[in-house]
């Protein structure tokens, strides 16, 4: 399908996924339009390489202020820019912050939703304007069974999850109650060298770095038994791009269908580096050393486990495969060597004023 001049609007452009999909958006021809939140500091630095002047001729890419929690100030936007495609990726999405900020999470990732189908429905341009949900596998919360697809109840763990599944249920009644084409993406963990970085996989690639390079004597970590299914962020915004572009609105899993521990995805970035890990001990006492000299490199900080856990989630990715022909291209082991690698170049760029080797004093 020939995509120039199609225009669509991205929430949460400055963060992992809104960047990626930018970036194939842009390389399709459409005029993209990014909603960001004015903060105190620069915020744009995923996103910095796509922006041009806007006095040159040409710019097809635009960001505007706003926030997912200001109904206004999406209506205006929506009104002016009159996008074909509006995805929906802002929001709070650290599952363990939510616990600590769970009224602000259900606002910004429960009504936030609720607030741009609404603005949609008003404006009257349900018949031009497709809509993209960023939920999450989250929403599935404790499941017994693995692996989970579309069929798979949701139990949601975490005012996150909450918010995201009250999301999830409006993209639905919107689609059957008014007919807008609203689709929601149950995307299961995508990482990348721009993942934020306390969530679990780059906070271990960027330790990693930083032990690599003398400047950190060790990772503290949570609950190293979680299973996860981890994808490579590129991948899963072209999956999101499908889902848009299918016929008929719907909702489909997207996933590796691999699962992997913490513990083994800390192994995986330790070996980058030619370090094996050996653990030793148990729960809160369990430490990682290095295999060859004996020095701890990973402890357990009980500050990082949650009130409560996802202990396993494994997708199935089979509807996506048969009506999307959308599969992942990227494994794990590829993916935890790109972001060491990355976290090795940019950890030595930062400016360190008198970095002290470890053992050096
Ligand atoms: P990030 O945390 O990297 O990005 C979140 C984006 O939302 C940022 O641009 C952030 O802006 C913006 N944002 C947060 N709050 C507001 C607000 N009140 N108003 C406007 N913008 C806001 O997340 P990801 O890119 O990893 O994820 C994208 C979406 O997909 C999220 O909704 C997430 O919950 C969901 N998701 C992610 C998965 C993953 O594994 N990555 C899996 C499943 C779902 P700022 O830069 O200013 O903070
Ligand atoms: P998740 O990602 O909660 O799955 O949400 P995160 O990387 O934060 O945690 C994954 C698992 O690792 C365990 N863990 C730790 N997590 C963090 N952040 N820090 C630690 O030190 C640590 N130690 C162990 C966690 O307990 C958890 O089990 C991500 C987000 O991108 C959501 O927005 C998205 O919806 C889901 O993925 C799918």
């Amino acid at each position: 399908m020939d995509s120039t001049g199609r225009i669509a609007l991205i929430t949460g452009i400055t963060g992992q996924d809104g960047s990626y999909l930018a970036e194939l958006l842009l390389s399709k021809g459409y005029v993209v339009h990014g909603l960001k939140r004015r903060a105190s500091s620069f915020n744009t630095t995923r996103i910095d390489h796509l922006y041009r002047d806007r006095h040159e001729e040409g710019g097809r890419f635009f960001l505007h202020y706003g926030d997912v929690t200001d109904t206004t100030a999406l209506l205006r936007l929506l009104a002016d820019i009159q996008p074909h495609e509006v995805y929906h990726l802002a929001a709070q999405s650290h599952v363990a912050v939510s616990f600590q900020m769970p009224e602000y999470t259900a606002n910004a990732d429960g009504i936030g939703t609720l607030r741009l189908l609404e603005a949609i429905r008003l404006l009257g341009a349900g018949a031009r304007t497709r809509f993209y949900q960023a939920s999450t596998s989250e929403m599935y919360g404790d499941v017994a069974a693995t692996p989970q697809d579309e069929a798979t109840p949701f139990r949601p763990r975490s005012p996150y999850a909450a918010a995201k599944l009250y999301a999830y249920w409006m993209t639905v009644n919107y689609r059957d109650a008014y007919g807008i084409h609203a689709s929601n993406g149950i995307l299961f963990n995508h990482e990348s060298p721009r993942r934020g970085e306390t969530f679990v996989t780059r906070k271990i690639t960027r330790a990693v770095a930083a032990i690599h390079h003398g400047l950190q004597p060790c990772l503290y970590l949570g609950n190293l038994d979680a299973v996860r299914d981890w994808g490579h962020a590129r991948d899963f915004v072209e999956g999101m791009w499908r889902i848009v572009q299918h016929s008929v609105a719907d909702d489909f899993v997207l996933a590796t269908g691999r699962a992997h521990t913490v513990r083994q995805f800390t192994e995986m970035a330790f070996a980058c580096i030619d370090v094996a890990i050996a653990w030793e001990g148990r729960g809160e006492e369990e430490v990682g050393r290095c295999a060859r000299t004996g020095r701890v490199l990973v402890r357990i900080d009980p500050a990082y486990f949650r009130p409560t856990e996802v202990r396993a989630l494994l997708g199935d990715a089979s509807k996506a495969r048969r009506l999307l022909g959308w599969r992942h291209t990227v494994d794990l082991p590829e993916l935890v060597a790109e972001m060491v690698a990355a976290d090795i170049t940019t950890i030595a760029a930062e400016a360190r004023p008198t970095p002290v080797p470890i053992g050096h004093g």
